[in-house]
């Protein structure tokens, strides 16, 4: 176990832990301060790296979420990186990477605490409603047509509650604050790579059912009284399915009628699931 915060993110330590065929097998970079991984990884990914090159960090300067967000990452409590892929799937199905990136996250802290996170459509995991980690992945078209996608995982894992700032003070949640322990973030690290990994490779031959089945089964999104908000709108409904694009399917609470969500705002009003 890491016993005390000081511990550093090593390279020699995270090999000797890592099960990956691809993901941090080759380039393996770890900062102690970066702007943000994603920016790193996409950097690399233009110049042509290889796929499952791996950015890893101790701090960001510039985290991000979506929409400009800003992903909250001081230094060396959690684990922020980001994943360089090159996969060969429908544009369409992309969104579906983030789905199951999460899945394999959820699993892999299951695995390692024995807790495992909730999943709430698309990119957010919590823990005793708090949410503990997110994803963020933005994709590039590299002429003539390959797609370039970075995957970025912020995990809360040694936080304590006096390191989140007023904003986030009652949203936020971390490993430590769910568990009471501190847990090794290399230990983690190595296990998730490898759930992330499995996955992916699922989906990139073609095994969308039976990863949509699983998601199913522990999105807490489904079942859920939601509202959706996209743009300016906002749609109130009960959200039925994930579809085989990684959307979102609501049924109106106005008219019955089902709409489809690829992005934007979910917040739960009324959960559907006992957890
Ligand atoms: C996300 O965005 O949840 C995606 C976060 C991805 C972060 C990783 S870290 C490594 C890689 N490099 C990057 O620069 N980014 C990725 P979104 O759904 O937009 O959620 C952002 C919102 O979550 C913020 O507006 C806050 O409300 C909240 N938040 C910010 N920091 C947080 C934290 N450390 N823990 C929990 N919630 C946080």
């Amino acid at each position: 176990m890491e016993s005390n915060k000081a511990t550093v993110l090593s390279k020699a330590k995270l090999a000797s832990l890592l099960t990956t065929d691809f993901i941090g097998r080759e380039l393996v970079e770890i900062y102690k301060e970066i702007d943000s991984t994603n920016l790193r990884a996409r950097e690399l990914g233009l110049k042509g790296e290889k796929e499952g090159a791996l950015i890893v960090t101790e701090t960001q300067t510039a985290g991000r979420g979506r929409l400009g967000r800003v992903w909250h990452s001081p230094a060396g409590l959690n684990l922020y990186f980001s994943i360089l892929l090159r996969p060969g799937i429908p544009s369409e199905e992309i969104p579906l990477i983030t789905l199951f990136a999460g899945l394999g996250i959820a699993e892999a802290v299951g695995k390692v605490t024995g807790i495992t996170p909730d999943i709430k459509w698309p990119n957010d995991l919590l823990l005793n409603g708090r949410k503990i980690a997110g994803m963020l992945a933005e994709m590039e078209f590299q002429p003539p047509d390959d797609p370039v996608v970075v995957l970025g995982i912020g995990l809360n894992v040694n936080m304590p509650p006096d390191k989140l700032p007023e904003d986030l003070s009652k949203t936020a949640g971390s490993l430590l604050i769910a568990t009471g322990r501190e847990w090794d973030r290399h230990v983690l690290l190595a296990e998730i790579l490898k759930g992330i990994e499995a996955n992916y490779m699922e989906l990139t031959s073609g095994g969308v059912a039976g990863l949509l089945e699983r998601y199913r089964d522990v999105c807490f999104t489904l079942g859920a009284k939601v509202k959706m908000s996209k743009g300016a709108d906002i749609v109130v409904g009960t959200a039925v399915d994930v579809d085989q694009m990684g959307q979102l399917v609501v049924k109106r609470d106005a008219d019955g009628i089902l709409e489809s969500f690829n992005a934007g705002e979910t917040t739960i009003i009324k959960p559907g699931r006992k957890k």
